[in-house]
């Protein structure tokens, strides 16, 4: 550990949009502002009101890869995508706390139409499009039911319009894209949240300017949940 590392601000990761906007509340509860929005500005880091913080802004899917490496002290990211990086990384990420924002539920949907039940039971294989091949390929196994997975990095809903896939696995929040495109969720594979990660080697050697931030996010978390 260099005494220069040990100088530099604390470093938040978060993807601009609903974490983003989801955090300002947590970190003022820290006592935290944060004076740009992301949303605006083209500046991928962002001082705060205190000159020991600076948050970087990056891809939600990115997130875990800044905290692993210590590119992040610390981040923000979605069970979602924290699940499937964990399945190819499990090393280096600490998850302390369940911040209860940006919920959501991964789920089955299918056309409106389309007897998903009965092609279950009938042991047909199914094609599934999905940017969350680990969570899927995990719930159909235990379901015993056979797959071909199509991985997709968006716009999932497109699939079963287009004779694509039967299915999607995708996150739903109102339900309102669902409806918008004619299809209907007919199983939840897990509830979504967004998790506060930390890199291991930070927590241990940056502890004593982590730890007020960490607690102060666990207050505020649990007062919403
Ligand atoms: O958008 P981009 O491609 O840059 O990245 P991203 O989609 O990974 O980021 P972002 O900011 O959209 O999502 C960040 C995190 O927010 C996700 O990892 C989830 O943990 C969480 N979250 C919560 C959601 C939603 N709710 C959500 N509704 N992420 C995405 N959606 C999408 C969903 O995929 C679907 O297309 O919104 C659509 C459905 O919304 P409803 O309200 O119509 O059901
Ligand atoms: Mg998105």
């Amino acid at each position: 550990m260099s005494p220069a590392r040990n100088d530099k601000p604390l470093t938040l990761a978060l993807s601009k949009g609903r974490i983003f906007d989801e955090t300002l509340p947590l970190l003022a509860a820290a006592g935290v502002q944060v004076a740009e929005d992301p949303s605006a500005s083209r500046k991928l880091i962002l001082p705060t009101s205190d000159p020991g913080l600076q948050i970087i802004i990056v891809r939600a899917t990115d997130v875990p890869t800044y905290v692993q490496y210590g590119a992040a002290d610390f981040g923000i990211a979605g069970k979602d995508v924290l699940d499937e990086h964990v399945a190819a990384n499990p090393d280096g990420i600490y998850q302390p706390i369940d911040l209860n924002i940006a919920r959501c539920r991964l789920a089955v949907a299918v056309r409106k139409g389309f007897d998903y039940q009965s092609a279950v039971q009938q042991g047909s294989r199914l094609r599934v499009a999905t940017k969350y091949v680990q969570a899927t390929r995990e719930h159909f196994a235990a379901k015993g039911v056979h797959i071909d997975v199509i991985k997709l990095y968006g716009s999932m809903e497109l699939a079963p319009l287009v004779g694509l896939a039967d299915a999607i696995v995708d996150l739903v929040s109102t339900g309102n894209t669902l409806k918008a495109n004619n299809l209907e969720a007919v199983e939840d594979i897990a509830p979504i949240s967004s998790r506060l990660i930390v890199n291991q080697a930070s927590l241990k050697t940056r502890s004593a300017r982590l730890q007020p931030l960490i607690d102060a996010f666990a207050r505020a978390s649990a007062a919403k949940a």
